[in-house]
């Protein structure tokens, strides 16, 4: 017999923004269109297993203050199967179609590898099952090798290559693991790859194994016949004092030194990208450039605060630059919206956690349609444009495509005289963002 956690709470539905139900969307409407798509087929809405699942509220001042129901079976085969149970359910409610895993969310940790990788075996196959009969699908896999403390100084990056091979061997068994599931796409985010002191670091060594580490994942991924993409999710700081995958020009930096442009995309996180003093809407757009744009983990920051928090979306500002960047750039390659939040230490109901993916979906409806009335029926996209028409034609043309010389450039630039100041005109900028939702 299944489990049924969420009794009590029904399956969000669309509303509309005059509903003042809690436990309705307001904005996210799925079958809506916006450019030509539906916004369920834009957006991809994952939940984050080991936040909404797993996380018991426990900060490094205090226990644990949240006792999922689910998490409360002693023998550890049925606990991760009503965990499954759970996820399953509230995904249903929700109207996702996916979730994101590491290997030990899914089941807890064995105390050897090989007995991990035996209750991981047997989780997948009754999750399989839960996928097989709800059609709900997976996002991505990874590895989580940052907990287990046999990794406090790294796991590819590792000093000692035992180390190092015990990291290669967990994560070949929860790559297996999610194309086993299915998953659309597999996540390499740092964990404890960095350093805390430069002293006791040969950084270039550790960087080169973690680029040979790439390239055989690649190598095996095709061997595998793995159709889906590999992301890198960049990080400045936590664990590590220094993340060696920084930002998303640090991270495209190093695929391209080791040669992995071609085999693998970026998974952006608000959190993260402030943390970097970076906006969310510029590590997405420095991804874009390079074509990398692979997917999104949703969530927010704190203005006062220097590490990851990982609140649930509620900036509208934000998220309608982050989705002008989206919208523009032809959105997401193989990825969706993953929500890596999770509810407060106090907040304990358990439609808590509906209300704040509820919240998050909506910010991000509301950001992708307002984004879409700033494209297509404000002066947004000629005056962008115009800003640019010098090199639309001409000698700017002919600049652009590398037709001009330095000695060329300097008989042009040398006889420019005086130039009349061009307004950036931020101001208008801002107030189009501001009056489009
Ligand atoms: C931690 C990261 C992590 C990744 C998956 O800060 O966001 O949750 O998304 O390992
Ligand atoms: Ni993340
Ligand atoms: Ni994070």
């Amino acid at each position: 017999m299944e489990n049924n956690y969420f009794k009590h709470l029904q399956k969000i539905n669309f509303e509309g923004k005059e509903s003042d139900h809690p436990l309705a969307y307001k904005f996210y409407n799925p079958d809506q269109l916006v450019m030509g798509k539906t916004m369920r087929e834009h957006f991809k809405f994952a939940m984050a297993y080991w936040h909404s699942m797993n996380d018991n509220g426990a900060d490094p001042f205090g226990r644990i203050t949240n006792l999922y129901p689910w998490n409360q079976e002693k023998d550890v085969l049925q606990q991760a199967k009503n965990r499954a149970d759970a996820a399953f359910e509230f995904l249903q409610k929700m109207g996702f179609d996916y979730f994101c895993f590491h290997d030990i969310d899914l089941i807890a940790e064995g105390a050897t590898l090989a007995e991990t990788e035996k209750r991981v075996g047997q989780i997948i196959a009754y999750i399989k099952e839960k996928q097989q009969e709800t059609g709900i699908k997976v996002l991505w896999g990874t590895a989580n090798c940052f907990s287990n403390p046999v990794y406090m100084n790294g796991a590819i990056t590792n000093p000692d290559f035992r180390v190092a091979s015990r990291a290669a061997a967990q994560i070949k068994i929860a790559f297996d693991a999610s194309m086993e599931l299915g998953a659309e796409n597999y996540v390499f985010w740092g964990g404890r790859e960095g350093y805390l002191s430069l002293l006791n670091t040969d950084m270039k060594r550790e960087l080169d194994h973690l680029g040979v580490f790439f390239n055989k994942m690649v190598d095996y991924a095709k061997q595998q016949g793995f159709k889906g993409n590999f992301f890198v999710e960049p990080k400045p700081a936590e664990p590590t004092k220094h993340q060696y995958d920084f930002d998303s020009a640090t991270v495209i930096g190093f695929l391209n030194q080791y040669g992995l442009q071609d085999d693998f995309k970026l998974n952006i996180e608000v959190n993260h990208a402030t943390l970097a003093q970076h906006t969310f809407e510029h590590e997405l757009q420095v991804a874009a450039n390079a074509g990398m744009l692979g997917s999104i983990d949703a969530n927010r920051g704190d203005n006062q605060n220097g590490w990851d928090t990982d609140q649930f979306s509620i900036n509208i500002y934000e998220t309608i630059e982050a989705m002008l960047v989206f919208l523009k750039s032809g959105g997401l390659q193989g990825g969706g919206i993953n929500f890596d939040a999770k509810v407060r230490r106090n907040s304990t109901d358990l439609e808590d956690l509906f209300i704040a993916h509820i919240q998050g979906a909506d910010t991000f409806a509301r950001g992708l349609m307002a984004a879409e009335h700033i494209l297509t029926n404000t002066a947004y996209t000629d005056m962008l444009k115009q800003r640019y028409q010098s090199y639309d034609s001409g000698n700017g043309s002919a600049f652009e495509k590398g037709e001009l010389s330095i000695q060329d450039l300097y008989k042009i630039g040398v006889k420019q005289g005086e130039i009349p100041h061009t307004s950036g005109k931020q101001e208008l900028y801002e107030s189009i963002l501001a009056n489009s939702f």
